[in-house]
């Protein structure tokens, strides 16, 4: 069986872990604080990140779209990706701004824990300027649809709900939801699926001093 090392408030391991759930892929969690000096997962990825999936041969792969396209390509049924070239890497794209924007996020998330005479207000409100622009590219790619991309549940979805759903978490007071309707209208519809229900993420303690 496959295990996969998570952390609860990952966007990245959630989108292995919903990808997973869709396709009825068995898997063990682990479940970490990949930023406390003893995790375990710098044993198994040696960038010390989550996701990590570890197969029956013991060998890792990591990074979440890394992840997500072997489990794509090992398993294809149900398809999450479209078969059509340009329909792939249009997909794609929102994969890209999605983890861009939980990127910027993680980044704020840490310069707001450094101690007052540290933190950088020029480097924090640079992260803010992508997490706003992006969530703007997003919403104009997933203009009016019940779906990010196509008429059909994909890699889109999947991507755009976690980023979604991570930035509502870390910070709740991001007004995202009144400066674009059709995506709160979208992450409600996805969160109502039963391997988004399954995988809504939770903040963690870390123990440790990362920044
Ligand atoms: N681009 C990576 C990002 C993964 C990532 O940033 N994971 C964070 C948790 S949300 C992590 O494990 N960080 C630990 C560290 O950087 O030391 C992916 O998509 O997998």
């Amino acid at each position: 069986m496959y295990r996969l090392y998570s952390a609860t408030p990952s966007p990245f391991a959630r989108k292995v872990r919903i990808q997973l759930i869709e396709k009825a892929i068995p898997f063990e969690l682990i479940t970490e604080v990949p930023w406390n000096a003893d995790a375990a997962v710098p044993a198994v990825n040696p960038l010390g990140k989550v996701p990590a999936l570890v197969l029956e041969s013991g060998e890792a792969i990591f990074e979440s779209r890394l992840v997500n396209e072997w489990i794509e390509a090992k398993h294809p049924a149900p398809p999450l990706v479209p078969q059509a070239l340009d329909d792939r890497l249009a997909v794609k794209r929102y994969e890209v701004l999605g983890d861009g924007i939980c990127d910027a996020l993680v980044l704020m998330f840490f310069e707001k824990s450094r101690a007052p005479e540290k933190f950088s207000q020029e480097w924090f409100d640079r992260q803010l300027r992508k997490v706003d622009a992006g969530l703007a590219e997003l919403a104009r790619l997933v203009a009016t649809g019940a779906w990010a991309w196509g008429d059909r549940f994909t890699q889109a979805d999947i991507s755009t709900g976690a980023a979604l759903k991570y930035l509502e978490v870390r910070w709740p007071d991001f007004p995202w939801r009144a400066r674009h309707p059709n995506l709160a209208a979208l992450s409600d519809r996805l969160e109502a699926r039963p391997s988004f229900a399954a995988t809504v993420p939770t903040p963690q303690a870390i123990r440790d001093r990362v920044a």
